[in-house]
């Protein structure tokens, strides 16, 4: 209690010496929400990125990742960043596509499906979608691409016909408009739900990357994956400009920093991960193949109905 109360009054009258003007560098914990399950690439990265932040601005600030939803639910975290809930937290891009339809952009299927194509619609994306999200107070750290999205069933798919009636499960409304058109019915799942609503036949397939697959053991309850490859959604990772101008301009200037490096850092893992999570889905027993030819033209087809709906 007194040593408290010492360094409480050795505080204020810090504050009084510096005047008005100045900055006390006072050290801050940042709680982060982020969506996915602590062994998922994006969260190892935000891990990784929380580390570097502590070390480059010598516990000035302090950033505590909290995975899988358990802070805030998914649909929850961009508007605890906006209120002011929480100072910092990721979401995927594209669920923000019923405010604007650039958040969606990299959920259009077979507009960009390659890393190089991926890095030129997020430069070309970037600046408009910066300027959206700081209209509402929120400051873009990073962003990072989930490697391909490839079609994921109970069942041999040979040219989607299969999946007529089947229970699609959907993560943003181009997935849900996706499964759809391809005759089959959506319903919104997420990731740390993801085993147990195909287990308990809640859903019969997917379309998600070998990452998702790897990390929820798609093994244990579907038997086919299919190599589409058909859009790279991103994960963003985004902080209130009111919590940013809080930190004294040297430390602003690490977190900055040390974002351009996670994202960096998050583009090779995730690219390290496509290679490296589709062979543990078929090492693990799942089928995995090329999709059909009748696949794909129905997959294009539907893709370009898409195309032109975003248009
Ligand atoms: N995984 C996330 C989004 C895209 C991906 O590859 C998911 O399945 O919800």
């Amino acid at each position: 209690m007194t040593i408290r109360l010492t360094a409480l009054a050795l505080a204020g009258a810090a504050l009084l010496a510096a005047g008005p003007a100045a900055t006390i560098a006072v050290a801050q914990t940042w709680d982060m929400p982020v969506p996915y399950g602590d062994t998922n690439f994006h969260t190892v990265n935000h891990m990784a990125f929380a580390e570097d932040v502590a070390e480059a601005t010598g516990g000035a600030l302090t950033i505590t990742v909290h995975p899988a939803g358990s802070l805030f639910k998914h649909p929850e975290i961009k508007n605890a960043v906006r209120s002011g809930q929480v100072p910092i937290g990721e979401f995927l891009l594209s669920r923000l596509s019923n405010e604007n339809a650039l958040y969606e952009i990299d959920s259009v299927p077979f507009l960009a499906t390659s890393y190089e194509a991926a890095e030129k619609l997020w430069n070309a994306s970037k600046p408009k979608i910066e300027e959206l999200l700081s209209e509402e107070g929120l400051t873009v750290l990073y962003a990072v691409p989930w490697p391909p999205q490839g079609l994921y069933a109970d069942r041999a798919v040979a040219d989607g016909s299969e999946l007529g009636g089947a229970k699609f499960r959907a993560y943003n409304t181009a997935t849900e408009r996706l499964a759809s058109l391809m005759g089959a019915v959506p319903t919104q799942v997420e990731v740390p739900d993801l085993a147990q609503a195909f287990s308990t036949g809640r859903v019969n397939a997917m379309i998600t990357s070998p990452s998702t697959g790897a990390n929820t053991k798609a093994w244990d309850y579907l038997s086919h994956y299919y190599d589409v490859r058909g859009w790279m959604p991103k994960n963003i990772v985004v902080a209130s400009v009111r919590a940013l101008r809080s930190l004294d301009e040297e430390t602003r200037a690490k977190v900055l920093e040390a974002a351009a490096a996670a994202e960096a850092r998050g583009w090779a893992a995730s690219r390290e991960e496509t290679t490296s999570k589709t062979a543990m889905l078929s090492e693990n027993g799942i089928t995995v193949s090329e999709p059909s030819a009748e696949l794909t033209a129905k997959l294009k087809e539907v893709g370009a109905t898409m195309s032109a709906e975003w248009l």
